[in-house]
């Protein structure tokens, strides 16, 4: 019986390896791996590119209602984007509004991405309110596959959660086996200073990162830390930014701690300079925690390297400069900068933003893979399924070429964004083939998938303590 799906001569890499081999696939997942000498029905050179597990993004959100728009991209656009970019899943966010069941958000969430997403998705549930009666509920959302919850330290009066009611969630999951994934940010501190900022006339975007120091990420950092330590679980961090914060998860886990932490691209590429390119375009970068001085992202790179931070993802929260086709867009905050929506594009960039620190020695290709799949797959309940291309596992494969330099631009990204933060900027390393669950999704560089093909992942409950 021939293979569906032979993939010939590639440089596999794994977390742990690196070799030259083939991968063969059988209804959708990996059959073989090694020197392989039967036949495929479909076989693919891949001499001389690298065979890399599909990306895995754990913070995505896609068709989100946030300040005053929707993000541009729903889960159509946003997991196309996602596909190019060698990414096969996604755990996007579900909002619980103020007085909503998480049922009900969840059952809003579904309806959002049934049949429209091109990727394979789980969903995190935002907690904003979580009195007695939604703490079962909570239990069964895990038992339904959605095992981690989003807690916020920032954005008073929207998303805040206080200190009662995280410690409540946080111990919630100690008995439920979900987990917490904490915005770190002292929203009081932030409110302070912004409203003070705009009372003296101080407007523009470089404000947003001026008004969120990176104290009041660390000071918050470090509360979780402690609360979570006095519940007894595990903490995750998303979209850590700054290296002062950073420092808070290194002492943590260097005390033995369950403390992990993602970070995302833009706060290792970008720096805050950029709120200060001319006119309004610095808008583009607003998003919380906001870009940091230059020379924080060196710190950044040494925590992945040292496994201070175990994740990269992208906080993909893309808005339109302009309003788009039927959103506001950024320029809702052309005079007051607290009113841009915060969030960026970056699903699409991930994968090739890292492998270029991989080409430039910064990070090995083992390590590429765990922080961008493997990683955030044992994290988030998606091992042993995915996060590697051993026998058993779903075929979600990455084709790259690594001699191909690829330049990011607005002309050939697919998000529906009217911008891409990373325009110019010259990687060396190009996506030629994804496949998802053995399917095509892309082909040489081109569309091969099927927008629905995407299913919901259920995720396991947290295996670690
Ligand atoms: N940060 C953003 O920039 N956008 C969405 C929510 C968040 O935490
Ligand atoms: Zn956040
Ligand atoms: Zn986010």
């Amino acid at each position: 019986m021939p293979y569906d799906l032979l993939i010939k001569g590639g440089t596999i890499v794994s977390a742990s390896d690196t070799f030259i081999g083939d991968l063969a696939v059988v209804n959708g997942k990996v059959a073989a791996i090694g020197k392989i000498a039967e036949s495929g029905k479909k076989v693919v050179d891949a001499r001389g590119k690298v065979v890399l597990p599909g990306g895995i993004d754990a913070h995505t959100h896609f068709d989100m209602p946030f300040m005053g728009a929707t993000t541009i991209d729903d889960f159509t656009t946003g997991s196309t984007a996602a596909i190019f970019g060698g990414t096969t899943s996604i755990v996007d966010f579900a909002i619980q509004k103020k007085g909503e069941t998480f049922r009900h958000a969840l059952d809003d969430w579904h309806r959002r991405a049934d049949g429209k997403c091109a990727v394979d998705y789980g969903f995190h549930m935002i907690v904003t309110d979580f009195p007695e009666k939604q703490q079962k509920e909570m239990d069964r959302l895990v038992d339904e596959g959605v095992s981690s919850f989003k807690l916020f330290m920032a954005y008073p009066g929207i998303f805040m959660s206080d200190d009662t009611t995280i410690f409540r969630a946080l111990l919630r999951t100690r008995d439920n086996g979900g987990i917490i994934c904490m915005h770190a940010e002292n929203g009081s501190v932030i409110d302070v200073l912004i409203q003070k900022a705009i009372a003296e006339g101080k407007t523009a975007p470089e404000w947003h990162a001026l008004t969120r120091p990176m104290t009041a990420e660390a000071e918050a950092t470090h509360r979780a830390i402690a609360l979570a330590e006095m519940a007894g679980v595990p903490i995750y961090f998303v979209h850590l930014s700054a290296g002062d914060a950073m420092e808070e998860v290194r002492a943590a886990r260097a005390r033995g701690l369950p403390v992990f932490a993602e970070t995302c691209p833009q706060y290792l590429y970008l720096s805050e300079d950029d709120y200060r390119r001319p006119g309004f375009e610095g808008a583009k970068f607003v998003m919380s925690p906001p870009l940091r001085p230059a020379g924080n992202s060196e710190r950044l790179w040494s925590g992945l390297v040292r496994n201070d931070l175990q994740v990269v993802s992208t906080d993909h929260c893309s808005f339109c400069m302009k309003a788009g086709t039927n959103q506001p867009g950024k320029e809702l905050g052309k005079k007051d900068f607290s009113k841009i929506p915060n969030g960026a594009p970056g699903v699409e960039y991930r994968m090739l933003l890292l492998w270029d620190a991989v080409q430039k020695g910064k990070i090995t290709e083992n390590r590429f893979v765990e922080i961008t799949s493997a990683n955030p797959a044992k994290l988030f309940g998606l091992y042993p399924r995915k996060g590697h291309l051993n026998p058993g596992a779903d075929a979600d494969i990455v084709i790259l070429d690594p001699n191909k330099p690829f330049t990011f631009s607005l002309k050939n990204h697919h998000s529906a964004a009217d911008y891409n933060p990373y325009e110019g900027v010259t990687v060396k390393g190009s996506i030629r083939d994804v496949f998802s669950r053995g399917e095509a999704m892309v082909l040489d560089g081109k569309w091969a998938g099927k927008t629905s093909h995407g299913k919901f992942l259920k995720r396991t409950p947290r295996s670690f303590n």
